[in-house]
């Protein structure tokens, strides 16, 4: 007889987090449907999040840990595996101490909070601190602008995009990404909607997107120049003193320093690198001072041009200056379950290039460096959880190369991907439908959400072969190396006791003590254990974030103040004269962006069938038609795209909506090599990163963001 069931759970693979209804028989899933009734998503769900059945049933999914042996995985028990890790662990920190352990933490874990608790107290075991994650490829330069301006990393604001009269978007495509550091369902309907209430919308991008298409007015902008854009955009608004003076003089610090600094940037002179004309940005800057409630917003395409933290700093101050802060339809500072830590994160700076921690992590953009370059506090032993490095991080070669320089390579996925052919170790972790789970956001993204909701989910499924919940795998590797979790031995003590408790049938199960774990914490957030959260199946609504109590009450920096003069910044923006002038030498450069498809998500998703189906079997080119002419290039030629001194190949596409001087290669491509991705090594194509520059030199200062957009390249 056929197990059928019905479940409630939610999907963690961005931060849209919508509710989903999974069938399942005999533990496989036979179709995953929106959950109209779920609190926040109310129906909605994309492609991804209803074909997740490919990924967690994969015939690639792990099943037992694996050792490579003479070149070859083999599969091992899980008992010989965390002996040989332990000991081996054991090993290198004694000779070596913490600053030779490493790990790198995935995008797509880190939307579960347990794992990721576990890596960070494993780190801590052996007081290791190099936690290298996809942030520096995403958003660091977010956290590193909320520390200056709001006192926190993780204090960040968001428009309150149900509400304003005015939203410019730069550097984002809704429509297929759903948008970052905003948490909601469906954010086009939304866009849509302000267009509806007799609102604007701008579209601030180099390309003319899905999105564009859909709603309001684009504007295109050279890439890799938006810090100019927003300087003319605050020069406007000085100029014309729309300041609201009264909250500032009571709220801000450093008003007269912006003044100063943006005093010589008028929308004609930034014109010339943006290509945005002077009318142009005049009439936005009028647009948005007449609107009741306005917000400037940027995401991926900005934050991973060489000035993200730059940029963010004046974007905030602009929201700030004209009292949009704080305001119904401006930006909101929302609020976590718990209160957000104020401590600086900026205490630690890496061994080479000394670049500056963000949130607590390291620079991907140094992890070559850190692996490579002998000395006193060289990485010898790495753990990935749940991560690609290789595809997603700048500088995919000198990577490879330090990879195969680790003495101990441990990668914990539901699959052997390509940075996995480097590991000594492939251990099975459990796909998001097999844990229980609460949303990452539970500590600090919620602040993030327009309509605050939460949501707890059982396991959908029991767990694929000996698959195994990271947090019990890095508990276990501790107490096989001898160190207790996070350095506490009353931790340890306790998760030995839950775990012993755990095996007694009836009591526990293997997902147990994550379960106990997530019942205190959220018992300790008042939302009532996992007893009382398993009666809410389609999520709970909490208490909306509002204006009117962020200004004077919550601001975490030192003077209480938001601060709109961070000294490292002002004395970058004083710089700008030499950056503007090498802007124009290089007027008629190729500038390479990234571009993300609704097929793919970052490098995983090419490994089902569904997703890269016929002309989707590989990245392109993108090119503007004349671009393409000057160069003899035709659709689906194939084209050498260099980047100082590597290129890669990939086919032609003629696209009339990338901006003259800009082209694109999606990343996540380049899966030929992997043996163990079956359907994602048939895919054509090439990984973007291997051409993507990577070192000291090439990370932005203060927030350590690799620059993967605005590249300049050339094409033949
Ligand atoms: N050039 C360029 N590079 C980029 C970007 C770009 O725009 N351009 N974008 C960057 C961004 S924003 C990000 S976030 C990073 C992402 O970079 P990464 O996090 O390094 O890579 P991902 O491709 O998201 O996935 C990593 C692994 O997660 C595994 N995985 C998927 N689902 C699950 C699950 O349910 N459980 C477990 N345990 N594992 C799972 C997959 O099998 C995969 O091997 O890429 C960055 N890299
Ligand atoms: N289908 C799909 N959805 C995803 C992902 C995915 O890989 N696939 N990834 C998820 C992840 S990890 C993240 S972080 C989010 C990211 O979500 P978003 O940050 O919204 O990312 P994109 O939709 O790629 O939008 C970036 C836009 O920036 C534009 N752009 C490029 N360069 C510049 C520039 O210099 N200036 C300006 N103003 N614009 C520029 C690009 O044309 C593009 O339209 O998406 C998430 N959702
Ligand atoms: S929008 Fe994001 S959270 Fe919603 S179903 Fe798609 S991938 Fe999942
Ligand atoms: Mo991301």
């Amino acid at each position: 007889m056929p197990l059928d069931k019905t479940h409630k759970t939610i999907c963690r693979i961005c931060e849209a987090q919508c509710g989903l209804i999974v069938r399942t028989s005999n533990n496989r899933v036979t179709e995953i449907l929106p959950n109209e009734a779920h609190v926040a998503s109310k129906g909605y769900a994309c492609i991804k999040g209803l074909r997740m059945g490919d990924f967690v049933h994969s015939p690639d999914r792990l099943h037992t840990p694996l050792k490579k042996v003479n070149g070859e995985f083999v599969a091992i028990s899980w008992e010989q595996a965390l002996a040989e890790i332990g000991d081996k662990l054991k090993a290198i920190h004694a000779r070596h101490g913490g600053e030779s352990i490493a790990a790198y933490m995935g995008n797509p874990i880190g939307f579960s909070l347990w794992p990721t608790m576990a890596m960070n107290s494993f780190m801590q075991a052996f007081d290791a601190h190099k936690l290298f994650t996809p942030g520096t490829q995403d958003c660091a330069n977010k956290f590193a602008g909320g520390e200056r301006l709001f006192g926190g990393a993780n204090e960040q604001v968001f428009p309150d995009i149900d509400h304003t009269q005015l939203l410019v978007v730069i550097g984002s495509n809704p429509v297929i990404s759903k948008m970052s550091f905003i948490s909601l369902p469906h954010p086009m309907q939304r866009i849509e909607a302000i267009e509806q209430r007799g609102g604007k919308v701008y579209w601030v991008n180099p390309r003319y997107t899905e999105s564009a298409r859909r709603a309001g007015e684009h504007v295109a902008i050279r890439p890799d120049t938006d810090v100019f854009f927003l300087l003319g955009f605050l020069h406007e608004v000085l100029a014309r003193d729309a300041v609201a003076h009264e909250r500032v003089a009571k709220y801000m610090n450093g008003l007269a320093t912006l003044r100063e600094l943006a005093l010589p940037w008028t929308p004609e002179r930034v014109a010339q690198v943006t290509r945005i004309p002077a009318q142009t940005l005049r009439q936005m800057v009028s647009d948005y001072l007449a609107a009741d409630g306005a917000a400037l917003y940027f995401s991926t395409g900005v934050n991973q041009g060489s000035f993200g933290l730059m940029a963010y700093w004046l974007q905030e101050s602009i929201n700030a200056i004209t009292g949009n802060l704080d305001k119904r339809g401006g930006v909101l500072a929302g609020k976590s379950v718990f209160p957000k830590p104020a401590k600086s994160t900026r205490t630690r700076r890496s061994r080479i290039g000394n670049v500056p921690y963000v949130n607590e992590t390291i620079p991907a953009g140094v992890m070559a460096d850190e692996i490579l370059t002998p000395g006193d506090g060289k990485v010898r032993a790495m753990f990935n959880m749940s991560g690609n490095p290789l595809l997603t991080c700048a500088g995919s070669n000198r990577l490879a190369k330090a990879f195969a320089d680790l003495e101990l390579f441990v990668c914990i996925d539901i699959v052997r991907n390509e940075t996995a052919r480097y590991a000594h170790y492939v251990l099975p972790g459990l796909h998001s439908l097999e844990r229980a789970d609460v949303p990452f956001y539970f500590f600090t993204f919620m602040g993030l959400m327009p309509q605050r909701s939460f949501t707890y989910t059982e396991p959908v499924l029991t767990p694929a072969g000996e698959s195994r919940d990271e947090g019990l795998i890095f508990r276990q590797l501790c107490r096989r190396a001898g160190r207790p979790i996070a350095g506490s031995r009353l931790l340890q003590w306790l998760s030995n006791g839950a775990e012993a408790l755990a095996r007694i049938p009836r009591l526990g199960s293997a997902a147990s003590v994550d379960r106990w774990f997530l019942s205190l914490l959220m018992r300790a957030g008042k939302l009532g254990g996992v007893r009382n959260m398993r009666r809410h199946p389609d999520g709970v609504l909490l208490e909306p974030n509002s204006p009117g109590d962020y200004l004077g009450q919550r601001v975490q920096t030192a003077s209480g103040k938001v601060e709109l003069a961070p000294p490292d910044l002002v004395e970058r923006a004083r710089a700008l004269d030499a950056v503007f002038q090498r802007e124009l030498d290089n007027a008629s450069a190729l500038k390479l962006i990234q571009k993300r498809e609704r097929f793919t998500h970052n490098s995983w998703a090419h490994n089902a069938p569904a997703f890269i189906k016929g002309k989707r079997s590989t990245n392109y080119l993108y090119i503007h038609p004349e671009d393409a002419a000057l160069r003899h290039l035709e659709e689906g030629a194939i084209a050498t795209v260099t980047v100082g001194e590597n290129a890669l190949q990939v086919p032609v596409r003629l696209d009339a909506d990338m901006m003259p001087g800009t082209i694109s290669v999606p990343h996540g491509w380049g899966h030929q090599d992997a043996d163990a991705l079956t359907v994602a090594r048939t895919t054509g194509g090439a990984n973007v990163n291997s051409i993507m520059p990577d070192g000291p030199a090439s990370i932005e200062p203060g927030s350590g963001m690799s620059h993967m957009n605005g590249v300049i390249a050339r094409v033949s």
